[in-house]
């Protein structure tokens, strides 16, 4: 068992036939990636606002396991379950949320807009609701190309009144395009609570507005999720057009670092599953030893240390190459 750990170490490209061992590994990663964020914004080793998905694992991880190389992910501002469920290189992507010279986009991005074409992710932005604008893009572009390729476009409760998302699942249903949007439920657009922002809070019956299926599942649930996403990618991978999948989780933190509370009831997240303790039960159950489970929690720990030992080791960007890269883009804006 152990050896088979040591070989899935290195996130493993997305599949189909993906079993609960490995997304547990990678659920764990990404806990443990968050955890150490977390410490890394205290210490000021990163700056600037910081998004975490902690109790929110499921939904990105078993969403993203369900593609194949040439799909594509357009993410959100909260896309730490994107990046370890496409298999980005976590050395890379610390340093780049530390601003470092090693980071996917050079230290320019940071920790919500990293692009990484090689691994199906392009165009993040942190515009609420633009994940969709961008989605419709890519799935023209796809369909187009005529090879099945598909693009999960993960979205929040809080873009769902936007424009963008009434006019991107309009034009992807009606150019059939081969778009799975995944609403990440958590409950919270920020600090508004869905049911003060949303009329109606049973997102995915939106679907029928567009004459496409709807969808909703335990967002806790990562084989639930990973199911419902494989069903809905299959669908419009044979050209059958986009599906809507609600998954319903809960936000254990606050909405970023900056967040200074205030806005809801403490005792709101008691009785909340959470999504690893649920995974690890049914391993358990599966007949799964004590010990296999903590040997995955042991190298999801060594495998974050090694990328922020990584990242830590990774020069400052030039400064003067910074200023040049940044007027040769207002230079292209003006023209
Ligand atoms: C168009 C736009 N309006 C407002 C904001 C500020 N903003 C950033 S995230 C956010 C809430 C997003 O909520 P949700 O989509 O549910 O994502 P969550 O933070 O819950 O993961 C808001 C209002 C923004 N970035 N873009
Ligand atoms: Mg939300």
């Amino acid at each position: 068992m152990t050896q088979t750990l040591q070989e899935r170490r290195s996130p493993l490209p997305s599949s189909p036939d993906i079993d609960l061992f490995e997304l547990y590994r990678r659920m764990r990663v990404l806990r443990r990636m968050d955890e150490v964020l977390a410490e890394l914004v205290a210490e000021r080793l990163i700056t600037g606002p910081m998004h975490l998905g902690i109790g929110q694992e499921a939904a990105g991880i078993g969403a993203t396991a369900a593609l194949r190389p040439g799909d594509m992910v357009t993410a959100t501002h909260r896309p730490h379950a994107q990046y370890v469920g496409l298999g980005l290189p976590l050395g890379r992507t610390f340093a780049e949320m530390m601003g470092r010279v090693d980071g996917q986009c050079g230290g320019r991005g940071g920790h919500m807009l990293i692009a990484d074409a090689e691994h199906g992710l392009l165009a993040p932005s942190g515009i609420v609701g633009h994940s969709l604008l961008f989605a419709v893009g890519h799935g023209l572009a796809q369909k187009r190309a005529g090879q099945g390729a598909v693009t999960l476009c993960v979205t929040g409760d809080g873009a769902v009144n936007s424009g963008a998302f009434n006019e991107s699942l309009n034009m992807a249903a009606l150019w059939r395009l081969p778009v799975v949007v995944l609403v990440e439920n958590n409950g919270y657009g920020l600090s508004v609570r869905l049911d003060r922002h949303s009329h109606q809070t049973e997102l995915y019956r939106r679907a029928a507005g567009y004459g496409i299926p709807g969808e909703v599942v335990d967002g806790n649930d990562v084989e639930a999720v990973h199911q419902a996403v494989s069903a809905a990618v299959a669908r419009a991978r044979d050209g059958q057009g986009p599906v809507l999948v609600e998954a319903l989780t809960f936000r254990n933190n606050g909405f970023s670092s900056s967040d200074r509370g205030g806005y809801r009831d403490p005792d709101e997240g008691a009785g909340v599953t959470d999504p690893l303790e649920l995974a690890a039960r049914r391993l358990r159950e599966r007949g799964a030893s004590v010990e296999e489970l903590a040997e995955i929690d042991r190298l999801a720990a060594v495998e974050i240390d090694e990328a922020v030992a990584f990242a830590k080791a990774s020069p400052w960007p030039d400064t003067e190459a910074l200023f040049e890269y940044a007027a040769k883009w207002d230079e292209g804006a003006r023209r």
